[in-house]
Protein backbone atom coordinates (compact mmCIF):
# COMPACT_ATOMS: atom_id res chain seq x y z
CA UNK A 1 0.00 0.00 0.00
CA UNK A 2 1.79 3.14 -0.63
CA UNK A 3 1.13 4.99 2.52
CA UNK A 4 0.33 8.30 1.54
CA UNK A 5 2.14 11.30 3.74
CA UNK A 6 -0.14 13.24 5.57
CA UNK A 7 -0.54 17.25 4.88
CA UNK A 8 0.98 19.82 5.70
CA UNK A 9 0.26 22.14 8.40
CA UNK A 10 0.83 24.88 5.77
CA UNK A 11 -2.27 23.29 3.39
CA UNK A 12 -4.66 22.61 6.54
CA UNK A 13 -4.50 26.37 7.89
CA UNK A 14 -4.84 27.33 4.22
CA UNK A 15 -8.08 25.54 4.09
CA UNK A 16 -8.98 27.66 7.63
CA UNK A 17 -9.60 24.19 9.49
CA UNK A 18 -8.11 23.11 12.51
CA UNK A 19 -6.30 19.87 13.08
CA UNK A 20 -4.80 17.84 15.68
CA UNK A 21 -1.01 18.44 15.96
CA UNK A 22 -0.92 14.86 16.89
CA UNK A 23 -2.24 14.11 13.42
CA UNK A 24 0.40 16.56 11.04
CA UNK A 25 2.83 14.90 9.44
CA UNK A 26 3.17 12.42 11.33
CA UNK A 27 2.30 8.84 11.05
CA UNK A 28 2.78 7.68 14.50
CA UNK A 29 -0.60 9.70 15.30
CA UNK A 30 -2.22 6.70 13.83
CA UNK A 31 -4.33 4.91 16.95
CA UNK A 32 -6.91 2.32 16.69
CA UNK A 33 -10.35 3.08 17.12
CA UNK A 34 -11.41 5.85 15.87
CA UNK A 35 -15.06 5.06 17.23
CA UNK A 36 -16.93 8.02 18.39
CA UNK A 37 -20.43 8.34 19.86
CA UNK A 38 -22.12 11.24 20.00
CA UNK A 39 -23.51 11.02 23.32
CA UNK A 40 -26.30 13.27 23.32
CA UNK A 41 -28.66 14.84 21.01
CA UNK A 42 -26.75 17.75 19.25
CA UNK A 43 -25.97 16.94 16.02
CA UNK A 44 -22.60 17.49 15.59
CA UNK A 45 -21.16 17.15 11.85
CA UNK A 46 -18.37 14.37 10.78
CA UNK A 47 -16.77 13.14 8.27
CA UNK A 48 -15.13 9.34 7.63
CA UNK A 49 -13.04 8.39 4.58
CA UNK A 50 -11.10 5.37 4.09
CA UNK A 51 -7.33 4.90 4.16
CA UNK A 52 -4.96 8.38 4.89
CA UNK A 53 -6.85 10.91 2.66
CA UNK A 54 -6.76 13.83 5.61
CA UNK A 55 -6.89 16.58 2.68
CA UNK A 56 -9.58 14.72 1.50
CA UNK A 57 -11.55 15.11 4.94
CA UNK A 58 -10.17 18.62 5.41
CA UNK A 59 -11.98 19.60 2.22
CA UNK A 60 -15.19 18.17 3.06
CA UNK A 61 -15.09 19.40 6.67
CA UNK A 62 -14.67 22.75 5.51
CA UNK A 63 -17.61 22.40 3.50
CA UNK A 64 -19.46 21.15 6.40
CA UNK A 65 -18.69 24.07 8.41
CA UNK A 66 -19.67 26.42 5.88
CA UNK A 67 -23.23 24.98 5.87
CA UNK A 68 -22.69 22.74 2.73
CA UNK A 69 -24.56 19.88 2.64
CA UNK A 70 -23.62 16.76 3.38
CA UNK A 71 -23.40 15.68 -0.39
CA UNK A 72 -21.67 18.50 -0.92
CA UNK A 73 -19.09 17.61 1.38
CA UNK A 74 -18.37 14.32 -0.02
CA UNK A 75 -18.65 15.02 -3.19
CA UNK A 76 -15.55 17.83 -2.89
CA UNK A 77 -13.80 15.69 -0.28
CA UNK A 78 -13.31 13.06 -3.01
CA UNK A 79 -11.94 15.05 -6.13
CA UNK A 80 -9.08 15.80 -4.02
CA UNK A 81 -7.89 12.55 -4.35
CA UNK A 82 -9.21 12.43 -7.44
CA UNK A 83 -6.89 15.61 -8.45
CA UNK A 84 -3.99 13.82 -7.04
CA UNK A 85 -1.86 12.07 -9.39
CA UNK A 86 0.32 10.80 -6.55
CA UNK A 87 -3.04 8.38 -5.46
CA UNK A 88 -2.59 5.43 -7.89
CA UNK A 89 -5.99 4.08 -7.32
CA UNK A 90 -8.17 7.11 -7.58
CA UNK A 91 -8.94 9.52 -10.59
CA UNK A 92 -5.59 11.22 -12.46
CA UNK A 93 -2.81 9.59 -12.32
CA UNK A 94 -4.68 5.96 -11.19
CA UNK A 95 -3.18 2.90 -12.27
CA UNK A 96 -4.03 1.35 -15.70
CA UNK A 97 -5.65 -1.83 -17.04
CA UNK A 98 -3.94 -4.89 -18.37
CA UNK A 99 -3.86 -2.86 -21.80
CA UNK A 100 -2.77 0.45 -20.38
CA UNK A 101 -5.80 2.49 -20.01
CA UNK A 102 -6.81 4.34 -16.71
CA UNK A 103 -10.83 3.49 -16.73
CA UNK A 104 -12.57 4.77 -13.73
CA UNK A 105 -15.68 4.15 -11.37
CA UNK A 106 -17.67 6.27 -9.17
CA UNK A 107 -21.07 6.32 -7.05
CA UNK A 108 -22.66 9.37 -5.00
CA UNK A 109 -25.74 8.66 -2.67
CA UNK A 110 -27.70 11.26 -0.83
CA UNK A 111 -29.62 11.58 2.29
CA UNK A 112 -32.78 10.70 0.28
CA UNK A 113 -31.12 7.37 -1.38
CA UNK A 114 -30.83 8.74 -4.66
CA UNK A 115 -27.66 7.39 -6.32
CA UNK A 116 -25.44 8.07 -9.48
CA UNK A 117 -22.89 6.03 -10.76
CA UNK A 118 -20.38 6.02 -13.83
CA UNK A 119 -18.34 2.96 -14.88
CA UNK A 120 -15.28 2.48 -17.27
CA UNK A 121 -14.90 5.84 -17.42
CA UNK A 122 -11.50 7.15 -19.75
CA UNK A 123 -11.25 10.34 -20.09
CA UNK A 124 -12.47 12.33 -17.28
CA UNK A 125 -10.42 12.99 -13.75
CA UNK A 126 -13.59 14.10 -11.43
CA UNK A 127 -15.83 11.40 -12.20
CA UNK A 128 -17.68 11.53 -8.71
CA UNK A 129 -18.80 14.72 -9.89
CA UNK A 130 -19.76 12.55 -12.97
CA UNK A 131 -21.77 10.50 -11.08
CA UNK A 132 -23.36 13.34 -9.53
CA UNK A 133 -24.81 14.76 -12.56
CA UNK A 134 -25.96 11.29 -13.80
CA UNK A 135 -28.17 11.54 -10.22
CA UNK A 136 -29.10 14.86 -10.63
CA UNK A 137 -29.55 15.18 -14.34
CA UNK A 138 -30.49 12.09 -15.48
CA UNK A 139 -33.23 9.66 -15.23
CA UNK A 140 -31.03 6.97 -15.31
CA UNK A 141 -28.57 5.88 -12.35
CA UNK A 142 -25.83 4.34 -14.31
CA UNK A 143 -24.05 5.12 -17.02
CA UNK A 144 -20.92 3.55 -18.18
CA UNK A 145 -18.43 3.80 -20.75
CA UNK A 146 -18.56 6.10 -23.67
CA UNK A 147 -22.36 6.75 -23.00
CA UNK A 148 -20.98 8.31 -19.73
CA UNK A 149 -18.00 10.44 -21.33
CA UNK A 150 -20.52 12.01 -23.99
CA UNK A 151 -22.22 12.85 -21.47
CA UNK A 152 -19.75 14.28 -19.31
CA UNK A 153 -18.47 16.21 -22.29
CA UNK A 154 -21.99 18.13 -22.96
CA UNK A 155 -22.20 18.61 -18.82
CA UNK A 156 -18.72 20.51 -19.40
CA UNK A 157 -16.68 18.12 -18.34
CA UNK A 158 -12.96 18.41 -19.80
CA UNK A 159 -11.04 16.03 -21.65
CA UNK A 160 -7.86 14.62 -20.10
CA UNK A 161 -5.45 11.79 -20.30
CA UNK A 162 -5.42 10.43 -17.19
CA UNK A 163 -2.27 8.15 -17.50
CA UNK A 164 0.32 10.03 -15.81
CA UNK A 165 4.47 9.67 -16.89
CA UNK A 166 4.57 7.62 -13.42
CA UNK A 167 1.87 5.56 -13.92
CA UNK A 168 2.76 4.38 -17.45
CA UNK A 169 6.07 4.18 -16.11
CA UNK A 170 4.86 1.26 -13.34
CA UNK A 171 2.05 -0.36 -16.37
CA UNK A 172 5.47 -0.86 -18.84
CA UNK A 173 7.74 -2.26 -16.30
CA UNK A 174 4.58 -4.45 -15.15
CA UNK A 175 3.85 -6.03 -18.43
CA UNK A 176 7.92 -7.16 -18.60
CA UNK A 177 6.14 -9.90 -16.35
CA UNK A 178 2.34 -9.24 -16.93
CA UNK A 179 1.52 -11.88 -14.67
CA UNK A 180 -1.04 -10.48 -13.23
CA UNK A 181 -2.97 -12.75 -9.95
CA UNK A 182 -6.73 -12.21 -9.33
CA UNK A 183 -5.48 -11.12 -5.84
CA UNK A 184 -4.89 -8.08 -4.03
CA UNK A 185 -1.51 -6.96 -2.83
CA UNK A 186 -2.66 -5.36 0.84
CA UNK A 187 -0.19 -2.46 0.25
CA UNK A 188 -1.45 -1.93 -3.12
CA UNK A 189 -4.60 0.35 -2.70
CA UNK A 190 -6.08 3.62 -1.83
CA UNK A 191 -10.05 3.80 -3.14
CA UNK A 192 -11.53 6.55 -1.19
CA UNK A 193 -15.07 5.86 0.40
CA UNK A 194 -16.25 9.03 2.25
CA UNK A 195 -19.14 9.43 4.30
CA UNK A 196 -20.18 12.83 6.04
CA UNK A 197 -23.15 13.52 8.34
CA UNK A 198 -23.73 17.43 7.95
CA UNK A 199 -25.02 20.17 10.31
CA UNK A 200 -28.65 19.21 9.76
CA UNK A 201 -28.14 15.33 10.50
CA UNK A 202 -27.72 14.08 6.96
CA UNK A 203 -25.99 11.52 5.73
CA UNK A 204 -24.32 11.84 2.27
CA UNK A 205 -21.89 9.00 0.83
CA UNK A 206 -19.31 8.88 -2.06
CA UNK A 207 -16.90 6.46 -3.63
CA UNK A 208 -14.37 6.80 -6.34
CA UNK A 209 -11.60 4.69 -7.54
CA UNK A 210 -9.40 3.38 -10.60
CA UNK A 211 -10.01 0.11 -9.68
CA UNK A 212 -7.45 -2.98 -9.47
CA UNK A 213 -4.11 -1.84 -11.17
CA UNK A 214 -3.95 -4.29 -14.32
CA UNK A 215 -7.35 -5.44 -14.16
CA UNK A 216 -9.05 -7.17 -17.77
CA UNK A 217 -10.43 -3.86 -19.90
CA UNK A 218 -14.30 -3.92 -19.15
CA UNK A 219 -13.65 -5.06 -15.77
CA UNK A 220 -15.78 -3.36 -12.85
CA UNK A 221 -15.40 -3.64 -9.08
CA UNK A 222 -17.39 -2.83 -5.97
CA UNK A 223 -16.86 1.05 -5.69
CA UNK A 224 -19.48 2.08 -8.23
CA UNK A 225 -21.65 -0.34 -7.25
CA UNK A 226 -25.28 0.17 -5.24
CA UNK A 227 -24.96 -2.07 -1.58
CA UNK A 228 -21.38 -2.84 -2.35
CA UNK A 229 -19.02 0.15 -2.55
CA UNK A 230 -21.16 2.28 -1.09
CA UNK A 231 -25.12 2.47 0.30
CA UNK A 232 -26.71 5.10 2.69
CA UNK A 233 -29.95 5.01 4.10
CA UNK A 234 -29.99 8.33 6.01
CA UNK A 235 -32.83 6.74 9.08
CA UNK A 236 -29.78 4.36 9.76
CA UNK A 237 -26.47 5.37 8.63
CA UNK A 238 -24.01 4.34 5.69
CA UNK A 239 -21.43 2.56 4.83
CA UNK A 240 -18.60 2.17 2.18
CA UNK A 241 -15.86 -0.45 0.99
CA UNK A 242 -11.73 -0.76 -0.48
CA UNK A 243 -10.19 -3.86 -1.34
CA UNK A 244 -10.82 -6.96 -3.81
CA UNK A 245 -14.17 -5.67 -4.66
CA UNK A 246 -14.94 -9.30 -6.48
CA UNK A 247 -15.82 -10.19 -2.51
CA UNK A 248 -17.33 -6.92 -1.74
CA UNK A 249 -20.09 -7.35 -4.44
CA UNK A 250 -20.59 -11.19 -3.31
CA UNK A 251 -22.11 -10.41 0.35
CA UNK A 252 -23.07 -7.18 -1.00
CA UNK A 253 -21.07 -5.66 1.39
CA UNK A 254 -22.20 -1.89 2.12
CA UNK A 255 -26.12 -2.53 2.27
CA UNK A 256 -25.48 -5.78 4.35
CA UNK A 257 -23.58 -3.33 7.08
CA UNK A 258 -26.40 -0.63 7.00
CA UNK A 259 -28.47 -3.56 7.50
CA UNK A 260 -27.16 -4.91 10.44
CA UNK A 261 -26.94 -2.05 11.94
CA UNK A 262 -30.84 -1.14 11.01
CA UNK A 263 -30.95 -4.30 13.27
CA UNK A 264 -29.33 -2.83 16.49
CA UNK A 265 -25.37 -3.20 15.81
CA UNK A 266 -23.06 -0.75 16.09
CA UNK A 267 -20.76 0.39 13.35
CA UNK A 268 -18.00 -1.58 14.42
CA UNK A 269 -20.20 -4.57 15.60
CA UNK A 270 -21.83 -4.69 11.40
CA UNK A 271 -18.17 -3.45 10.12
CA UNK A 272 -16.72 -7.24 11.99
CA UNK A 273 -19.83 -9.13 10.88
CA UNK A 274 -19.66 -8.03 7.09
CA UNK A 275 -15.65 -9.10 7.03
CA UNK A 276 -16.43 -12.58 9.02
CA UNK A 277 -18.91 -13.10 5.99
CA UNK A 278 -16.36 -13.17 3.60
CA UNK A 279 -13.79 -14.83 5.05
CA UNK A 280 -16.50 -17.53 5.94
CA UNK A 281 -17.16 -17.67 1.99
CA UNK A 282 -14.29 -17.23 0.66
CA UNK A 283 -12.72 -20.02 2.64
CA UNK A 284 -8.77 -20.58 2.79
CA UNK A 285 -8.35 -17.46 -0.42
CA UNK A 286 -9.36 -14.61 2.36
CA UNK A 287 -5.58 -15.23 2.97
CA UNK A 288 -4.67 -13.29 -0.45
CA UNK A 289 -7.03 -10.24 -0.63
CA UNK A 290 -7.47 -7.58 1.85
CA UNK A 291 -11.10 -6.06 2.27
CA UNK A 292 -11.86 -3.08 4.50
CA UNK A 293 -14.80 -1.31 5.14
CA UNK A 294 -16.27 2.32 7.38
CA UNK A 295 -19.53 2.58 8.93
CA UNK A 296 -21.29 5.49 9.99
CA UNK A 297 -24.80 5.43 12.03
CA UNK A 298 -27.65 8.37 12.26
CA UNK A 299 -25.91 8.83 15.95
CA UNK A 300 -22.45 9.96 14.50
CA UNK A 301 -21.05 6.38 15.66
CA UNK A 302 -18.00 4.79 13.40
CA UNK A 303 -16.96 1.77 12.61
CA UNK A 304 -13.99 0.21 10.55
CA UNK A 305 -12.88 -3.43 10.22
CA UNK A 306 -10.63 -4.85 7.57
CA UNK A 307 -9.22 -8.48 7.14
CA UNK A 308 -5.85 -7.76 7.19
CA UNK A 309 -3.46 -5.33 8.88
CA UNK A 310 -2.77 -1.87 7.56
CA UNK A 311 -6.36 -0.59 6.28
CA UNK A 312 -6.75 2.86 7.95
CA UNK A 313 -9.40 5.24 7.90
CA UNK A 314 -9.41 8.86 8.62
CA UNK A 315 -12.11 10.66 10.93
CA UNK A 316 -12.47 14.89 10.73
CA UNK A 317 -14.93 15.05 13.87
CA UNK A 318 -15.10 18.07 16.82
CA UNK A 319 -12.74 19.93 14.72
CA UNK A 320 -9.72 17.24 14.29
CA UNK A 321 -8.37 15.37 11.73
CA UNK A 322 -7.18 12.00 12.60
CA UNK A 323 -5.74 8.60 11.06
CA UNK A 324 -6.89 5.78 12.65
CA UNK A 325 -5.53 2.11 12.31
CA UNK A 326 -8.08 -0.58 11.73
CA UNK A 327 -8.67 -3.63 13.50
CA UNK A 328 -8.46 -6.85 11.69
CA UNK A 329 -9.24 -10.33 11.84
CA UNK A 330 -6.40 -12.00 11.03
CA UNK A 331 -4.22 -12.13 13.53
CA UNK A 332 -1.88 -15.14 12.05
C1 LIG B 1 -12.20 -2.27 -6.73
N1 LIG B 1 -12.60 -1.80 -4.42
O1 LIG B 1 -12.25 -1.79 -7.87
C2 LIG B 1 -11.89 -1.34 -5.58
C3 LIG B 1 -10.41 -1.31 -5.40
C4 LIG B 1 -9.94 -0.60 -4.20
O2 LIG B 1 -8.33 0.63 -3.25
O3 LIG B 1 -10.59 -0.46 -3.20
N2 LIG B 1 -8.75 -0.12 -4.27
O4 LIG B 1 -12.33 -3.46 -6.51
Amino acid sequence: MKRRKFLQNASLSSLGVVASASVIGCKNSTKNNGGYTSGNSAIKPIVIATWETPNATAKAWEVLQNGGTALDAVEQGCMIEEADVKNFSVGKGGLPDRDGNVTLDACIMDKDGNYGAVMYVQNITHVISLARKVMEKTPHVILTGKGAEKFGYEQGFKKENLLTESSKKAWKKWKETSQYKPIINIENHDTIGMLAIDTKGDISGACTTSGLAYKMAGRVGDSPIIGSGLFIDNEIGGATATGMGEEVLKIVGSFLIVELMRQGKTPQEACEEAIRRIVKKSGARFKDFQVGFIAINKQGETGAYCIHEWFSYTVFKEGENKNYKSSFYNKA
